[in-house]
């Protein structure tokens, strides 16, 4: 009897354990690294499903600094681009991680990351399912973007 009982123990033990294998993984949130370079951003087109919580790994390999981000409708200031009108991160909950450079999310600037070369940054954040559309990804350094330092962020 104990001994029955010991292998019903070690049965149910065992049952938990593989259950517990073959459970699905959770939804884990997809990591898409973003190469900030001289004057790039490489890929220069990114789709990223509303809804879906994501992180962006952002990583300078150029030589100078550069900016990331997104938004719709360049600004200009003295004929120069220098943001967005529209922040694609307003009120967006953005945790992040910065290593030689700075992340901000300011009302008036929108959010912004700045990486120094070397830097690297992760923004992890749940992409609003009011954002479907296309977006514009810009580095606003003055030049960069002129230099063709832009990209496309696709919500769908
Ligand atoms: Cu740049």
């Amino acid at each position: 009897m104990r001994a029955a009982m010991r292998i019903l123990i070690l049965l149910m033990g065992l049952a938990l354990t593989l259950s517990a294998c073959a459970a699905p993984a959770a939804p884990s949130s997809p990591t898409i690294t973003v190469e900030l370079g001289d004057f790039y951003f490489k890929p220069a087109r990114l789709e990223l499903p509303a809804g879906q919580t994501v992180t962006l790994q952002l990583v300078n390999q150029g030589k100078v600094e550069h900016e990331f981000m997104v938004g719709q409708g360049v600004e200009q200031h003295e004929g120069k681009p220098e943001g967005f009108e529209h922040d694609f991160f307003a009120e967006v909950k953005v945790t992040y991680t910065v290593e030689k450079g700075k992340v901000e999310q300011e009302e008036e600037h929108g959010f912004e990351v700045e990486l120094e070369p070397g830097g690297k940054a992760t923004l992890t954040f749940t992409v609003p399912a009011d954002r479907k559309g296309e977006w514009e990804i810009g580095c606003f350094v003055p030049g960069h973007y002129e230099a063709g330092m832009k990209g496309t962020l696709i919500v769908r």
